[in-house]
């Protein structure tokens, strides 16, 4: 598959839309006539770093499922346009890590590689995370580790990485220099992952139970489209809201599938659903979560707190006369939803068309 031709109105809809917004940025007629006429020539064309940085700061903005936009502006956009080759990209990735991680004190990022060009697609991450943990089902049907990774960690084993029997062990990032191609693969280096043990503010037996998280969610597996250009390897993070952790990957059958072991510890009468012992074992399950990270240092924000600033971040953008669409169903917290404001009103409607956005690989 070879990349056609960028649309000419995607590029002209973005540019129009860089210069409205950033009226301080010049002349718009003479960059609108420069890239379309690059775009004649090429196929495509080039952003400037200023274009680049609005694009991906607003595909952040667009991005109906997050409930944490408040702080688009904010987002450090690193540009590594120049850099496809795998080992470049598994380097940059690492340094992205530490930079973002920033000794507990979490920095939004996205590192931006090499774009799709008509007839040379951009390198890839195989990796849905830059840090995930191995896992896999067994035959009869139980998990070990994170079993939403069992493809990856399938792939990293057949590419010649050796997992151990940890639930917690880190995969190898992998990269594929050219799309179809093999990938190579790297250990993630010790001091590019922080990790939190997981304790109970009251229930000494909770550390026990040997749990862990990493500090840095870095979706990496998403396309960043700015004006009909799209880059196919842009890994983003911000921090955790603690249900990420707390009432979903540690708690979902799909995942860890820890309420039965919390709630037994908590010595909950699990005989029938209506003792509401899951209800129970995911709230504490959840303080564990944010009492580990704050005691760690590391930034990580409660729903209540996070569903708040998602409202101050409608009525901003109102103010900026910009309507902020989302999609309810992701924006209201995996628990207590109700307990929060996020939950008792309707959102714009989601326009799949909008842009600049963040795709999902299809
Ligand atoms: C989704 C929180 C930063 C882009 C989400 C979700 C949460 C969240 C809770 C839903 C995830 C799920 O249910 O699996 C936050 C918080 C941030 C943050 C607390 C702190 C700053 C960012 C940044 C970007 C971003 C920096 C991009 C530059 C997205 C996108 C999705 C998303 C594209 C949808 C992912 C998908 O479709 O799977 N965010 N986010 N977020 N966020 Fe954010
Ligand atoms: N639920 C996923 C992460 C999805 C994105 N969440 C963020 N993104 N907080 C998980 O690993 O639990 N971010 O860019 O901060």
């Amino acid at each position: 598959p070879v990349t056609p031709y960028v649309d000419r109105r995607e590029a002209e809809r973005f540019v129009r839309q860089f210069h409205h917004e950033q009226p301080s940025a010049g002349d718009m007629t003479g960059r609108l006539r420069a890239v379309l006429a690059e775009i004649d020539r090429t196929g495509t064309y080039e952003h400037t770093p200023g274009e680049l940085a609005f694009g991906a700061r607003v595909a952040w903005r667009n991005a109906a499922r997050c409930i944490g936009r408040l702080y688009w502006r904010s987002l450090v956009v690193r540009d590594l346009r120049h850099l496809g080759s795998a080992d470049d990209i598994a380097a940059e990735c690492f340094e992205h890590l530490r930079i973002a991680g920033n000794g507990g004190r979490i920095r939004p990022v996205i590192s931006v590689f090499a774009p799709d060009r008509p007839g040379r697609l951009g390198p890839r991450i195989v990796n849905d995370q830059l840090v995930r943990y191995a896992g896999h089902r067994t035959p009869e049907g139980r998990g070990h580790g994170d079993p939403r990774s069992a493809p990856l960690t399938a792939l990293a084993r057949d590419l010649g990485w050796k997992r151990d029997d940890e639930p917690f062990q880190v995969l190898p990032l992998m990269v594929r220099e050219h799309p179809g191609g093999r990938p190579e693969w790297y250990e993630l280096p010790d001091d590019a992952v922080h990790e939190v043990p997981l304790r109970h503010p009251d229930h000494p037996w909770f550390a026990e139970l040997g749990l862990r998280w990493y500090a840095v969610p870095a979706i990496s597996d998403m396309t960043l489209e700015i004006g009909g250009v799209r880059y196919p390897a842009a890994p983003f993070n911000g921090w955790y809201m603690g249900t990420e952790i707390g009432a979903r990957n540690l708690a979902d059958t799909e995942r860890y599938d820890l309420l039965p072991v919390v709630a037994d510890r908590l010595g909950l009468d699990r005989s029938s659903d209506r003792t509401l012992w899951r209800d129970r074992a995911l709230v504490e399950l959840n303080v564990a979560v944010l009492h580990s990270f704050q005691e760690a240092g590391v930034t990580m924000a409660d729903h209540h707190t996070e569903s708040q600033r998602f409202l101050r971040h409608i009525a901003q953008e109102s103010r900026h006369g910009r309507e902020t669409p989302a999609d309810w169903s992701w924006i209201v917290p995996p628990v207590s939803g109700s307990a929060t404001p996020v939950f008792h009103r309707y959102y714009a409607p989601v326009d799949a068309s909008l842009r600049p956005a963040f795709l999902a690989r299809t």
